[in-house]
């Protein structure tokens, strides 16, 4: 698929999920160096990775894999692009497999592990777990685009003891259904340990926090925010009003997709690199991403 039709894609959710989006980025940028047939190769290129940039604003595994993938295209020629790219790709597709190894160490037989949205992460290290021992999942509805409904069927289809649940019940079913633990995945870790996921995801980990239950975050390392370190915020999206409800006279509606979960409740971010306290973000900055902290884009190309 071309670069402009994913992130019309991405746009409209049709392809969604934090590692998904950037891996669909990237597959598109590696078909368009494959058939490029132009005379300014770095400058197309470029100009295709700013429109997907601006599909999706909030997980920052998105802009995470362009600024690499523009960083290659200044180091290395156009032909080795595909080549490269395809590296990228399955390093990530091995980065989310050792988390769902790492991950499923970290459950025990009779968990009842409560997930929000749907995390491909999440997801993975739950099957994992479930291949060796009896656990059972409680999933969020997840509004207003009720992603916890592909939670909820894939965990069928998995052969997974699978319950659904509204989000306001979070609280009730930590006590009712027995949850033991909270599995959820991420959009972006920034420098001082604090994880953006889809919208409610703090009031989860609030109430795990209250609940004594731990609060366990899945994140591949692309998902970690260099640009944090130097500052800046992570742009939250904010969705249509219509995703809610149809408008009604005289009220305002304001849906934000995201939210930001403090690391105090945090217990622990698995990543590929193996288990971390929110604490040590900013190690992971300093080992990924060297290239990339406060570095000027315009220079870098
Ligand atoms: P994986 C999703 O965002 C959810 O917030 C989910 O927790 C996160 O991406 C991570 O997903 P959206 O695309 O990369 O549904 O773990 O807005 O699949």
């Amino acid at each position: 698929m071309d670069p402009a039709t994913t992130a019309k894609k991405i746009k409209s959710m049709e392809v969604r999920g934090a590692l998904e989006i950037a891996l669909a980025a990237a597959g598109s940028l590696r078909e368009y160096a494959q058939n490029y047939k132009g005379a300014d190769f770095l400058k197309d290129f470029r100009a295709q990775a700013e429109t997907l940039r601006k599909s999706r604003p909030t997980a920052v595994s998105l802009p995470n894999t362009l600024d690499y993938l523009l960083y290659l295209s200044g180091e290395f020629p156009q032909d080795s692009m595909p080549k490269l790219i395809d590296t990228f790709i399955a390093k990530q597709g091995e980065a989310r497999a050792r988390i769902a190894e790492i991950g499923a160490k970290r459950v025990r037989n009779g968990d009842v592990i409560l997930t929000h949205c749907n995390s491909e992460t999440a997801l993975e290290v739950i099957k994992e777990a479930a291949k060796t021992k009896k656990i059972s999942v409680v999933c969020t509805e997840t509004r207003p685009r009720n992603q916890g409904y592909i939670t909820a069927a894939c965990m069928a289809k998995s052969r997974i003891p699978v319950t659904l649940i509204v989000d306001s019940a979070v609280r009730y079913a930590m006590e009712e259904l027995d949850i033991s633990k909270v599995i959820v995945g991420a959009d972006v870790v920034t420098a001082n340990g604090a994880v953006g996921n889809k919208i409610g995801t703090s009031q989860v980990a609030l109430m795990a926090h209250e609940a004594n239950l731990p609060f366990i975050v899945t994140c591949e390392t692309i998902k970690f925010s260099p640009q944090t370190f130097c500052g800046q915020m992570i742009p939250v999206e904010e969705r249509k009003h219509s995703e809610i409800r149809p408008r009604m006279k005289g009220v305002k509606m304001w849906n934000p997709a995201f939210d930001f979960t403090p690391p105090e409740y945090i217990d622990s971010i698995i990543t590929e690199d193996g288990m971390i306290s929110p604490h040590m973000a900013y190690e992971i900055l300093k080992d990924k991403f060297a290239w990339e902290l406060c570095a000027d884009r315009t220079k870098r190309v």
